[in-house]
Formats: C-alpha cells, structure tokens, sequence
C-alpha cells in the first residue's frame, strides 16, 4: 500500500473535523471528486478498520483511526524532508529488509521507508533470525548516501542514536550494549540490521533495517526470556505510528550530520549513549572471545576495548556482553 493522494485528503478532513460531521458535500468540493468516490473511499477506509460514523444529511464523522501500519498517517505529521516521504506498507512479508533491497535497485527514492505489520522472515545480523510479530515496529530505510563505505558503520550508529533518543523523551532509559543491541533491564527491545550495496569507493545503497518490540503483550517463546516489549516493560500502550515518526525525523537530522561530515559530532553523542563505555567486557568476533574495558569509539565508529596487559582491540562488529556484577 502506497500513499494515495485523495485518502490523505479524507483522512486529514475528518480529522479537522474532530468530533464533528463534515458533509459528504464538502469533501467533495474540497477535493474536486464525485460524492460516489468519496462514499467509495470512506468505505475503503472502514475496511481498514476505521470507524466513521454517517448520518443523512450530516456527512461523516470520525470516531476512531485503527491502530494501524497506513501509509497516510505514517505521512501526516511526519516532519522530515527526504526519511519517510515515500512509502510501501505491507500487513504480510517476508522481511522488510529483503523488500527494500529489491525496491532499491529499482530507483526508489533516497529515504524511502518499507514497514509492514509483521514478518515471515524477519532477519538479524549473519542469518540470525528476527521474530516480527504483530504490535511491533518492523521497518526498513532505503539510503543513497554520497559518502564512502567506509562511513556506513555511522548508519546503525545513528540508527541507534535515533532510537535511544527517542526512548529516552519517552521517559524508557534503554541500554545501548552495541548499536544493533538496545536493552530494557538486560532484555532486547530493539536491533539494527545495516546491509549495503557498495563499490570500493562508493555506496550504491544502504538498507536500515530497525526493529523495536512495542505493544506485544507476550513475546514468542524462543526468544522471551531475552527479549521484551515497550508494553511488558512500561505496562502502557505506545502509538507505533508517533514513535516511528519521530525516530525518522530524529534519524533524519543525524543522516544530514553525517552527509555533511560531522563524524565527530556523532562520535560524541554516542559515547554519551553507549553504556557499555568504561565498562568490563566480553566480545565475540571472529570465533574468539576478548575481555577488557570498552575504553573509546575510534574515529572510524568502531568499538575499542582494552585488556589487562594493556593492549587495544578494535572492533566493528560482534557479540557483546557485560562481565558479571554490572548492571545493564
Ligand atoms: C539484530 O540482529 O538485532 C537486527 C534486527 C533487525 C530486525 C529488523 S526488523 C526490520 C528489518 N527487516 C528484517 O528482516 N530485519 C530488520 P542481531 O543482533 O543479530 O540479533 C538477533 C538475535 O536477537 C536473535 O538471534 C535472537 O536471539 C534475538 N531476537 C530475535 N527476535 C527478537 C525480537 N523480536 N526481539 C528481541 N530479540 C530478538
């Protein structure tokens, strides 16, 4: 489902009307449409599950917007330029990821945004899999970024930033362990799957692929004693739709960062929010194990830890985990 132009309208007209009937008249003359089309499209949108009250000679009324993926209220309120302006919401699909790299390499926009209700297929880093039930946010952003490849560690960087900023204004303190790993008291709420095309000196694309636990009262059982939901962890419903707009638009404002080299700038925000930073660690990379202290990120975006000789390991990616005692 893409945005259609003259559903937005009736949306964003029923919504001016909170409360009120607003005349099947009117629409039309507003939209410069025939009364049937709109009969035709209040009937479209009470299939997705709105409620729309109609009264003879009164019009129709809004009495509910359903909790719902639906490109047009994605679109309304969205306060970015390029992140989100185009988008394809599926109920079913294999993996949001997946259908991004396909829409990619048909010249989609830069920003474009493909969401859907959940996943068949739902992927994490080397195969891994991603349970995408119903109730949480499973999304992926198609980039074009002028920068170098060597630069697309900043993408789940920012990726993260994004959704830990944001659940900080929520009032949820998340721990960021690692950019693909943000925990809520040791469980994972949320994870980033970064995948480029790329040449030696230029990325062709880079799928952002982000995935947060919201309103799932339980979660499957392979993954609940590891994982929560915003639902289980608050006790409270959270608008999907609100919290992606504002992750997008908080991503946005670091992507122009990023395009205008302030690597630094995000460095610097991230060792506020990485909190595994000075902390003992374990880290799995390349089917070893290293401990030490995460003493800095380097330049480049990497994770530096410290061992007790003394000696620096940089790492780009890998397992992390607290040593023992601290809490997460
Ligand atoms: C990640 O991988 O954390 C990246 C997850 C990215 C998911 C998004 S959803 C939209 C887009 N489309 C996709 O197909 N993927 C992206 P990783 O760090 O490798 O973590 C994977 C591990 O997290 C799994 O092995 C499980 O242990 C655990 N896990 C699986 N599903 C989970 C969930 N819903 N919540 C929390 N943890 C989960």
């Amino acid at each position: 489902m893409k945005i259609n132009r003259i559903r937005l309208k009736i949306i964003e007209l029923l919504n001016q009307f909170q409360g009120k009937f607003i005349s099947g008249e009117e629409i039309s003359n507003q939209l410069n449409v025939s009364r049937t089309t709109i009969s035709n499209y209040i009937n479209e949108l009470r299939n997705l599950g709105y409620i729309i009250e109609s009264r003879t000679k009164q019009g129709y009324r809004l009495v509910k917007t359903p909790d719902k993926i639906i490109p047009e209220e994605i679109f309304r309120g969205l306060n970015t330029e390029i992140i989100g302006q185009t988008v394809f919401c599926f109920d079913t699909i294999k993996s949001t990821n997946e259908k991004a790299k396909i829409l990619a390499e048909e010249e989609v926009p830069s920003g474009t945004l493909v969401i859907a209700e959940r996943q068949q297929e739902g992927r994490g880093r080397r195969g891994k899999k991603w349970f995408s039930p119903d109730g949480g946010l499973w999304f992926s952003l198609i980039l074009r970024p002028e920068f170098s490849p060597e630069k697309a560690p900043f993408l789940t960087i920012i990726a993260a930033l994004a959704i830990k900023k944001v659940l900080n204004k929520y009032d949820i303190k998340p721990f960021a362990k690692w950019p693909n790993d943000i925990l809520l008291k040791g469980k994972k709420v949320s994870g980033v799957l970064t995948e480029l095309s790329a040449e030696i000196d230029q990325i062709k694309y880079a799928v952002i692929g982000i995935g947060i636990n919201v309103n799932q009262k339980k979660l499957p059982e392979d993954i609940k004693d590891i994982a929560v939901s915003l639902k289980q962890f608050t006790g409270k419903k959270t608008n999907r739709i609100k919290l992606l707009q504002e992750i997008l638009c908080v991503f946005e404002k670091y992507y122009y960062q990023l395009q205008e080299n302030k690597e630094k700038e995000i460095i610097t925000m991230w060792k506020k929010e990485l909190n595994i930073l000075n902390k003992e660690v374990k880290i799995k990379a390349n089917n070893n194990v290293y401990q030490g202290k995460a003493v800095d990120i380097s330049d480049g975006g990497a994770l530096i830890i410290e061992d007790r000789k003394g000696k620096r390991h940089t790492f780009w990616s890998g397992e992390a985990s607290l040593v023992k005692n601290q809490a997460e």
